[in-house]
């Protein structure tokens, strides 16, 4: 595998969630696969888990690390072709990506939608263009439109809470104070639709996601109903794709409550953090027994150290 983009870079996700799960046992197993190679990470946006998880991830394979905050420290990249750069941005991504090449041996890069121009978000102008002119893999750690390393986390997760072998998971809105981008909820859809699963999404009218993503998935726009025998409820917030980057109107009664998990076949909680409490969901929800959402950080290694890995293999 050359770059990790998106989860349609998986050839095998089966093979790959039991890769994963096998290597959270011995994480230190290939521990000099990655020696002097370098990982870069460049980061637009804030981080926690992603920027330490993936970090930890080239570690355990020996990898040195090198992290760059873009935002308010690296120059302001123009992306256009041709553009006469007389204006705000001082650099070209195409020098920015070929210059790093030439420090690191993979590149990591994290930038979020800007929710501002749908065709500008959807084009993934800056994780694609670091991809064409970078000379070395690139691997998503959240584009404008999919985070595919938190799908693969999710993956791994429900393969290892699952009770049955194709269990209920419902993908939940859930209100919020900011217009959040529709990355993560994209990426969950499209490994659910890989998955053995039966996949039901629910939030209000006008929150549907792209048509090219939810393809049949259907959609429940009643919340309580959607959650009736489910086995995990995966809870995300993302402003309307329709009336693009809008966050509408902010129902309330769409949070997560102790009394809408009790209609669940006790269901784990499930959310990509970080999440506002008491917002998004109760804290009786999250701080619950049924709540997985610390283990599935911890899943973020893992899934960031098999991509890291096929890429260092180059399988
Ligand atoms: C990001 C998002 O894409 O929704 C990252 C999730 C992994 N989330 C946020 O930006 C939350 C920010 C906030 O203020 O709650």
């Amino acid at each position: 595998m050359k770059n990790y983009f998106s989860i349609q870079d998986i050839d095998s996700l089966s093979d790959w969630v039991y890769e994963a799960i096998e290597m959270k046992k011995n994480p230190l197993l290939d521990k000099t696969l990655g020696q002097d190679k370098t990982i870069g990470l460049l980061f637009f946006n804030p981080s926690l888990r992603t920027r330490l998880s993936t970090q930890k991830a080239a570690l355990n394979l020996g990898m040195n690390v090198i992290v760059m905050n873009f935002a308010g420290e690296g120059w302001s990249l123009e992306y256009g072709d041709g553009t006469v750069m007389d204006q705000g941005h001082s650099e070209h991504v195409k020098e920015a990506a070929q210059v790093v090449s030439q420090y690191c041996d993979v590149l990591a890069i994290r930038a979020f939608a800007k929710l501002e121009n749908r065709e500008e978000d959807y084009s993934e102008k800056v994780v694609k263009n670091f991809i064409r002119y970078a000379t070395i893999p690139v691997v998503n750690m959240e584009s404008a439109t999919g985070h595919p390393l938190q799908a693969l986390t999710d993956a791994i997760t429900i393969a290892e809470h699952k009770k049955t072998d194709k269990p209920k998971v419902v993908l939940s809105w859930a209100p919020h104070p900011k217009a959040l981008p529709q990355a993560v909820a994209n990426s969950f859809v499209e490994m659910m639709q890989r998955m053995d699963a039966h996949f039901v999404i629910t939030h209000p009218v006008g929150f549907e996601l792209a048509n090219q993503i939810t393809k049949e998935v259907p959609i429940d726009y009643n919340q309580k109903n959607a959650f009736r025998d489910a086995d995990f409820i995966y809870v995300k917030n993302w402003s309307a794709y329709h009336e693009y980057g809008k966050t509408l109107q902010n129902d309330f009664t769409w949070k997560i409550t102790e009394e809408k998990m009790k209609l669940t076949n006790d269901a784990k909680f499930m959310h990509c953090l970080p999440v506002r409490r008491n917002v998004v969901v109760d804290d009786a929800v999250i701080d619950s027994k049924n709540s997985i959402v610390i283990e599935q950080a911890n899943n973020r290694t893992y899934a960031a150290q098999l991509v890291l890995k096929k890429i260092l293999k180059n399988k």
